[in-house]
């Protein structure tokens, strides 16, 4: 999992607004239609919430400590969705304490392993790796206009990659995998039903669908995508050079945070 830097926090609260409506200029789908579409909840469900369900974001300061403008960033996000969200004051236990008493109902709160969103009232927990990739998924298959009966190359069998594999099957589409690890690509060979590709420039000049789950960075070029190539990338650093992403772009979804925390958000706010 890549640590984030303050660098790729520091502006997302107040670019939100511009983000989405690129987003939904890419997708046809708002942030929030992404995070409910990835959720399987609706719309009016999350806005339900919204009047009911404060937020309190914990700093953390376990492991390499606190990234500064994090906490702020995930405020941004459960506040443009419309939720009242706080940072608590301290940080650790005592901040959780501090969320709880002060009303939070549904907490986020990240350490360099796990970052979760845990909705206190009914016990359930969104981690981000899973709500990254069916974010990230339901995005593509708006840029797409339908994944059904689509072949999608999956770059990264780490926890995202596998998640988005599982999300890409249940909607009718056809996932392969690319893991450069030897272990994982031949245990996934002997193991699944998956298809597994072994060599990346053929494998990204013969897919139009892409899904970019790697920490690898600047690694795709102009002259690797297929002509129609149509991205998801939740990896940080992002996968394409900066040539490959000016000529990309209007068909590449890629964000540290946004699309993961409002998919947390919908994913602990649950049915209602
Ligand atoms: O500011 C804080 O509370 C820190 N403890 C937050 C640490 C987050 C570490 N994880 C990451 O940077 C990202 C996650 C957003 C998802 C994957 N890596």
């Amino acid at each position: 999992m890549t640590r984030l830097l303050q660098s790729d926090v520091e502006s997302i609260a107040e670019e939100l607004a511009h983000y989405d409506e690129e987003l939904a200029g890419k997708t046809g789908l708002t942030l929030r239609q992404i995070a409910c579409c990835a959720a399987g909840i609706s719309e009016e469900c999350l806005m339900r919430a919204a009047c009911s369900m404060p937020v309190a974001v914990i700093p953390v300061t376990a492991g390499q400590g606190v990234i500064p403008c994090f906490a702020q960033a995930v405020k941004g996000i459960v506040r443009y969705l419309g939720f009242d969200a706080t940072i608590t004051g301290s940080s650790d236990v005592t901040g959780l304490a501090e969320g709880v008493s002060q009303g939070g109902r549904i907490l986020f709160l990240a350490d360099d392993r796990k970052f979760i969103a845990l909705n206190i009232l009914s016990g359930v927990v969104a981690d981000n790796n899973e709500a990254t990739a069916r974010g990230f998924v339901a995005a593509l298959n708006g840029l797409a206009g339908g994944l059904g009966e689509k072949d999608v190359l999956v770059l990264g069998a780490g926890p995202v990659g596998m998640a988005a594999i599982s999300y890409l099957r249940a909607l009718d589409a056809r996932p392969v995998v690319l893991e450069t690890d030897p272990i994982k690509s031949r245990f996934l060979e002997a193991n699944s039903t998956l298809h597994v590709e072994h060599r990346l420039r053929p494998a990204l000049a013969n897919y139009r669908y892409v899904f970019d789950a790697t920490p690898q960075g600047n690694f795709i070029g102009i002259d690797d995508l297929h002509p129609e190539a149509s991205l998801a990338m939740p990896g940080m650093p992002l996968g394409l050079t900066k040539e490959a992403f000016a000529v990309f772009q209007d068909r590449v979804i890629h964000d540290p945070l946004q699309i993961g925390v409002a998919t947390m958000l919908a994913m602990v706010v649950g049915i209602g």
